[in-house]
């Protein structure tokens, strides 16, 4: 039995105020979509099922260009992240794994395997980080990593990745995601064709340093840090390495890293039809790589990004299993609140794309019936599955509101007490 940190009689108490309203509307809801020749059990032990990975660094406050106003109670080390992210399990079961970005979050493997233990959590993929200068660093990445001109800058950051893999396998971590800052400012500065194909080369290497049952991703990002050029700049040239590497390199897509009103949903079809979906970091955004918590802008795309996963789910893809993470800075909540309503929020959209009639939507799109085939979606769409998500999380132990157990819980002014503030920290964008 796995420790927990919020008291059991908190939740349990929390829990007992909501129960009755919960399984009338789960009963409500139920007979509905037994109209609709739904099993609303079904669509539930689904969502109990489905897990998303929480960042390490999404726990911290995170910042701006500008500036960063750090948070009560910030996690100080990365035993205080786990220690926070298994409160965000335990209240919303949703979140069994966290996914590590080396070296901000370096410490002994096996300290590392037993704190996580602890609370029954696993580890996700592994982040590399050679888009900032790590303290004593010999080489800077000033003008770049795995695309460098520099050939012993290009390997001091493959060896970064080829440890980050090393520390990984200890962890039973799976995957490796790579994301480069790289690229340029100024037209002429790099030559396009020349730094890809360093890229490629360097990631040749870090490939080969992979495990045989790992996954490589690869993650595309338009623009940011770099405002005239990127290396890896879209799922285009993502799929290109991913073809290029080999069978275990996936493209990973992080939905605010495209242009405004970029078609994802299409993007992620593409890629599963081609059989390079790794998978996603979720957030949200209006103007850029905004780092929104996921659903807070546009929860229709979400949704319509899940009625595509669903799909695949559905009809079977041989080796279908994206990988589900979370990519949030928060800066004005607490990110433990976020993160929470972020995981639940990614797992209405999955609820919800379970409900679509996709009987019905083939036939209407083969009779090119536009409306009814964007109607059926919105049905499904506009089906409040709360009640669902709610009991899944009553099923398996968690909060029926996670967000009012954990404030009735006071875990926030309590770590606040036993954590001092500390220089830095680690949220970040990326
Ligand atoms: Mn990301």
């Amino acid at each position: 039995m796995s420790e927990t940190i919020i008291s059991a009689d908190v939740v349990e108490k929390n829990n007992a105020a909501r129960k009755a309203n919960l399984e009338r509307d789960y009963a409500s809801l139920g007979e509905r979509l037994d109209g609709r020749g739904i099993a609303i059990d079904a669509i539930r032990d689904k969502v109990e099922k489905f897990a998303v990975a929480i960042p390490s660094w999404g726990v911290g406050t995170g910042g701006t260009r500008f500036a960063r106003f750090p948070g009560a109670g910030e996690p100080r080390d990365i035993f205080d992240k786990i220690e926070d992210c298994a409160v965000i399990q335990q209240l919303t079961r949703a979140t069994p794994t966290v996914s590590l970005h080396i070296p901000w979050d370096k410490a002994d493997p096996n300290r590392l395997k037993q704190a996580a233990s602890r609370f029954g959590l696993g580890f996700d993929a592994m982040n590399s980080n050679t888009f900032s200068d790590a303290k004593d660093q010999t080489l800077s990445y000033k003008f770049g990593s795995l695309s460098h001109a520099d050939a012993a800058t290009r390997r001091q950051a493959v060896e970064h990745n080829l440890e980050c893999i090393e520390i990984g396998r200890t962890l039973g971590s799976k995957a490796l995601t790579v994301w480069i800052g790289d690229g340029s400012n100024f037209p002429g500065q790099v030559n396009f064709a020349r730094a890809f194909e360093r890229y490629l080369d360097a990631m040749r290497e870090i490939y080969a340093g992979l495990p045989e049952d790992w996954k490589l991703f690869t993650e595309h990002k338009m623009y940011e840090p770099a405002f005239y050029s990127t290396v890896v700049q879209d799922w285009g040239t993502n799929y290109m390495i991913a073809r290029e590497l080999g069978d275990k390199a996936f493209c990973l897509v992080d939905l605010g890293h495209h242009a405004p009103n970029v078609n994802i949903e299409m993007i992620v079809s593409r890629l599963i039809q081609f059989k390079k979906l790794g998978g996603f970091h979720f957030n949200d955004s209006k103007y850029g790589d905004d780092d929104l918590d996921a659903g807070s802008i546009d929860p229709y795309r979400l949704f319509l990004v899940f009625n595509e996963l669903v799909d695949a789910e559905l009809s079977g893809a041989k080796g279908f299993d994206p990988a589900h993470m979370l990519d949030q800075s928060h800066n004005v909540t607490d990110p433990i609140e976020s993160l929470m309503l972020s995981a639940v929020e990614v797992q209405r959209a999955y609820a919800q794309a379970l409900l679509v009639d996709r009987k019905a939507l083939e036939g209407f799109q083969d009779a090119n019936d536009a409306l009814m085939a964007t109607q059926t979606l919105k049905v499904a769409y506009r089906t409040d599955v709360e009640p669902i998500l709610a009991m899944a999380r009553l099923k398996t132990g968690g909060a029926i509101d996670p967000v009012a157990a954990y404030r009735a819980a006071g875990y926030r002014a309590k770590v606040a007490a036993e954590r001092p503030a500390v220089a830095g920290g680690s949220g970040g964008i990326v």
